[in-house]
């Protein structure tokens, strides 16, 4: 149709945009909150709203919404009248190395669904943003999620201001280094009383859509899932001179957590991994003094990944470990009136069942939910089932299926106003 060669033009140029952005050689991405490359991200989103005629409004936490809404009044005003924004969006920062569609393709999608809705004439009965999440991977903080968190107030803005990255930098002067005043960082209940819906379209992390052969999925839940620092002490010395037995070194607990993961794992139907480590000193000759692992656990039921972490911590104390839990995040459901509506959106569209996956990774749109704003995801498929990783990606075509699904969805959530919270009471 006209509308869907003109919105996956205008993917196709947003795309083309953004790809140089923060990559780097091998094909990943280093798209880290609150640095120059999140900078120059999030003036290309401001650059898109502003030639939309989007209203642009930062909230306390720096998550970007960009909102339509022809009046009459403000979004504030037709929120008092009980018109709450339907909202789609994602974030735009990465994993080291990670690939380009996880968060970008939903913030694309969603400005390009934005085009459509304008080619088709339609005009939302009430307001409709896009929305781009601060630090959703926590790559540089260690936090997830941290936008949508700090934003409902799951996480403090206490903590979250005493984060600090690999080089020591606190959260507050990255905050400071952009611009922004941390002394305004906080739960914002403002921005979140505009949102009725929140939609994010997302590239899958999987291989279910090329097993079954579909496009888009709509998702179910998201596993419970959490992130926990292991402190393994040691006693620094050479390692050359020190006899074995002389030896403290904290290696070797490091080394347990990490086989002792996958194999209590393995035993518990649960997925685990310790993707970071820090050693002090790390030098080849030296003997640690001080190794950091933190682990990262998932699984279908929050019973099983609360075992596995509790069998792992008493094992780690055993070798002196200190464990703390960085960030928790409980089986999530999304919203099922929600969801319904967008199966039976895009059942009529396409004429086909359209899935219902669950997934193990977490979301803004998880956080939102959590939080009591009725939420969902659309999934698109990853030919290779693979992602935070530069194989990450999705074919172009179906890309554009993702824009025109989106679409199909926004467009019954703004005409038809029955998205707002009140139909979905919690
Ligand atoms: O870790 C996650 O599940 C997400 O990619 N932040
Ligand atoms: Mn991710
Ligand atoms: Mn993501």
């Amino acid at each position: 149709s006209r509308v869907g060669q003109m919105s996956s033009a205008s993917f196709d140029a947003m795309w083309a945009a953004l790809e140089p952005v923060g990559r780097v050689a091998g094909g990943g991405y280093r798209r880290f909150a609150w640095t120059a490359e999140d900078a120059t991200l999030r003036e290309w989103f401001a650059g898109e709203c502003a030639r939309r005629g989007l209203d642009l409004v930062t909230d306390r936490v720096g998550n970007q919404w960009a909102w339509w809404w022809d009046g009459p009044g403000t979004v504030d005003d037709a929120v008092r009248a009980g018109r709450r924004g339907v909202v789609v969006g994602s974030h735009l920062d990465s994993v080291p190395d990670g690939g380009a569609y996880d968060g970008p393709l939903g913030v694309v999608s969603s400005l390009a669904a934005v085009d459509a809705l304008r080619e088709a004439g339609v005009t939302p009965q009430v307001p409709l943003a896009v929305v781009n999440f601060v630090d959703e991977e926590g790559a540089r903080f260690g936090i997830a999620c941290a936008g949508s968190r700090v934003l409902t107030g799951e996480l403090s803005a206490e903590r979250a201001l005493a984060l600090t990255d690999a080089d020591g930098t606190t959260y507050a002067e990255a905050l400071r280094a952009a611009g922004r005043d941390p002394a305004a960082l906080g739960p914002d209940p403002q921005t979140l009383a505009r949102v009725g819906s929140f939609v994010e379209l997302h590239v899958e992390q999987g291989r279910a859509l090329v097993d079954l052969g579909a496009a888009v999925a709509v998702a179910s839940d998201i596993w419970p899932h959490g992130r926990w620092r292991f402190e393994f002490p040691g006693e620094a010395n050479h390692a050359g001179t020190t006899r074995l037995e002389d030896r403290r070194d904290a290696m070797l607990g490091y080394a347990d957590l990490v086989l002792g993961a996958r194999h209590v794992a393995t035993q518990r139907g649960c997925v685990a991994t310790v993707g970071k480590v820090r050693v002090v000193p790390g030098a080849v000759n030296a003997i640690p003094s001080e190794v950091t692992g933190w682990l990262d656990a998932r699984g279908p039921q929050e019973e099983q990944v609360v075992g596995l972490v509790e069998e792992l911590t008493d094992r780690a104390g055993e070798m002196g470990a200190t464990v703390t839990r960085e960030s928790w995040t409980p089986t999530t459901l999304f919203d099922a009136g929600l969801s319904d509506r967008l199966r039976a959106v895009l059942g009529r569209q396409d004429e086909v069942s359209v899935p219902v996956l669950g997934t193990g990774a977490g979301h803004d749109a998880g956080i939102l939910a959590t939080a009591g704003i009725p939420s969902a995801m659309l999934f698109v498929r990853n030919p290779t089932g693979v992602s935070h990783s530069p194989a990450e990606h999705a074919e172009r075509e179906d890309c554009h299926a993702g824009v025109a699904a989106l679409t199909a969805c926004v467009t019954d959530l703004v005409t038809q106003a029955g998205a707002t919270r009140e139909e979905h009471p919690r």
